[in-house]
């Protein structure tokens, strides 16, 4: 194996985001891009020397190309061995799986999750560590600095790896194994879930549509629901994975799975309604005529997770994003377990998973996940839904109904300003920090300020403090809302502005967010002035 050391020097703005790095396609298919990149992944894991990796991505454009050149980097960068898909597909869950199951030393995710993708649009990166886990800031940071002060990377000269079916190939000394990116994956869901239960539920005349939105969990919502578990041929919609997601947003949220959310509100909607994201690790939950957000899955999730075998004896604790609403709070008070608040993105569960402290965690984002992998997983999330509605006989609409009468309801939405003038956002949210000490007392849109804050988070198990995540305006009564800047585009700025509300009177339960939210959303924007700073109308995504 002949290996090429190329010089190069540092390239501009190589630094992870919530999630990886993330960038344009044409910036990473630029000079250098992705191989300065993947050294400087190699380089801040103290290299890769003798060990095993697992790769493979969402199939968006570029997937194929940039796992070639990773895979002859590894191979020059003296790695053992590199586990990847078929077609160097693997959902994001799927990797996080492999990377546990076999006891490999990390993998490297190719995706920009629900980034849309095409030359003209957005491709990603992302390293996982030992525990399948996102890499911790600690480990991010110094993959950052490594991008900083690189000076050459190595590959190897080798043809393309023939990834078109299982089967064990070489690179020099290192070994290709490429694998069937459902098989083991579908074995876990066969664990955790009670498949026959499942099986019966369909057979009874169960009905369900989910939509894999041209990305990556088209095949294993195939292989899991229509094969597995007997639900009808074309249960799953979109099912092939494409380069460019058939042109859309692989994003499941009212937005982007609108002809879903629209079939479900319908007089011919199936039982229950699923999506998924680009790389398979988001959900989207929608009943016959009801949506539910993120935030409340998550809590009815909790309430209900021991009817599935894998949480038969209950759950250590839960965790949550500090933006994601507190519906949570309120089942892990009552089943008397503890209640984490981390900041936004999956790496921060990773201690608490690791440690057992937490069993399931989520994010307002339409992120769920359990101890079962380290990542959120999108297909899970349907399954246990489907576990909790076989085992409890109800209706999605019914055990939302049941949930808030017995919890309360927490109102909740998120508002997005995407690609607003990076300047500008920063200079709001900068402006804002600064008044933060003399908002409590003030009156807003009706709301007094109770406290005003930016949270940092210590994190229990390692001890490390992670600064500057997010605004809280806390107001008199319970209300909320936090701003804070995304850390997952790939132009200008998305400001996120999160409303949440709880609301406890038995005949109130059902309003409009928007309505139920109007105080907050009049209050948020009284204080951080967004629309009249960013000059816009109004949010472009409201979820
Ligand atoms: C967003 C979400 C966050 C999620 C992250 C990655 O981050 O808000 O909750 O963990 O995306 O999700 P940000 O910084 O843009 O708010 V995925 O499915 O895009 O990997
Ligand atoms: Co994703």
């Amino acid at each position: 194996m002949e290996i090429i050391e190329t010089r190069t020097t540092p390239i501009e703005g190589q630094k992870p985001g919530t999630s990886g790095l993330r960038k344009k396609t044409h910036v990473f298919m630029g000079p250098h891009y992705l191989e300065n990149y993947v050294q400087s992944i190699f380089d801040g894991i103290g290299g890769v020397d003798g060990k095993t990796l697992v790769l493979g991505g969402d199939g968006r454009y570029f997937n194929d190309r940039a796992a070639q050149v990773i895979l002859r980097m590894a191979a020059a960068n003296g790695a053992a061995k590199v586990i990847v898909g078929v077609g160097a597909l693997l959902s994001t869950p799927a990797a996080s799986n492999l990377i546990r199951k076999r006891g490999t030393d990390g993998g490297l995710i190719l995706s920009a999750s629900h980034n849309p993708g095409g030359p003209e649009e957005d491709f990603g990166l992302k390293y996982n560590g030992p525990n399948g886990g996102p890499a911790s800031e600690g480990v991010t940071d110094r993959i950052y600095a490594a991008t900083q002060t690189i000076t050459g990377y190595k590959i190897a000269e080798a043809h393309d790896v023939d990834l078109s079916a299982p089967g064990t190939h070489r690179i020099g000394p290192m070994e290709v194994e490429v694998i069937d990116p459902v098989t083991d994956y579908a074995a876990l869901m066969e664990e955790l879930f009670d498949f026959d239960a499942l099986r019966a539920l369909f057979s009874g005349g169960f009905t369900m549509t989910f939509d894999a939105m041209h990305a990556v969990t088209g095949p294993y919502a195939k292989t899991i629901l229509e094969g597995k578990l007997g639900a009808a041929a074309g249960t799953v919609i979109n099912a092939e994975p494409k380069p460019d997601f058939g042109g859309g947003h692989p994003d499941p949220n009212p937005i982007w799975a609108k002809p879903l959310v629209d079939r479900m509100m319908g007089g011919d909607a199936p039982d229950f309604g699923a999506a998924s994201d680009g790389d398979g690790d988001r959900n989207m939950i929608v009943g016959r005529g009801i949506y539910i957000t993120p935030s409340d899955s998550l809590a009815v999730l909790a309430a209900n997770a021991p009817l599935a075998p894998a949480y038969a004896g209950g759950l250590a604790g839960v965790a949550r994003s500090m933006p994601t609403s507190a519906a949570v709070d309120r089942v892990a008070e009552k089943l008397g377990i503890d209640c984490y608040e981390t900041p936004t993105g999956w790496k921060f569960f990773g201690n608490l998973l690791d440690a057992g402290r937490a069993t399931l965690c989520g994010e307002e984002s339409a992120g769920t996940g359990s101890d079962h992998v380290r990542e959120k997983d999108g297909l899970w999330a349907v399954l246990l839904w489907l576990n909790i509605l076989a085992k409890s006989g109800k209706s999605v609409a019914e055990l939302m109904a049941d949930h808030w009468q017995t919890y309360g309801r927490n109102y909740y939405s998120r508002h997005d300003y995407e690609d607003v003038d990076a300047g500008v956002a920063n200079e709001m949210v900068e402006e804002l920090r600064g008044r933060l000490a003399e908002l409590p007392g003030q009156e807003h849109g009706g709301l007094t300020v109770e406290s005003a804050t930016e949270f940092s988070y210590d994190d229990p198990v390692d001890g490390s403090r992670s600064a500057r995540q997010g605004l809280i305006i806390a107001f008199e009564g319970g209300a909320r809302a936090v701003i804070r800047l995304s850390g997952t585009g790939t132009v200008g700025a998305t400001i996120r502005l999160y409303l949440e509300r709880l609301e406890t009177d038995p005949a109130k339960l059902d309003a409009d967010p928007q309505d139920a939210l109007a105080p907050v959303i009049a209050a948020a924007e009284s204080i951080a002035g967004i629309k009249e700073r960013s000059g816009r109308e109004g949010p472009n995504v409201i979820t």
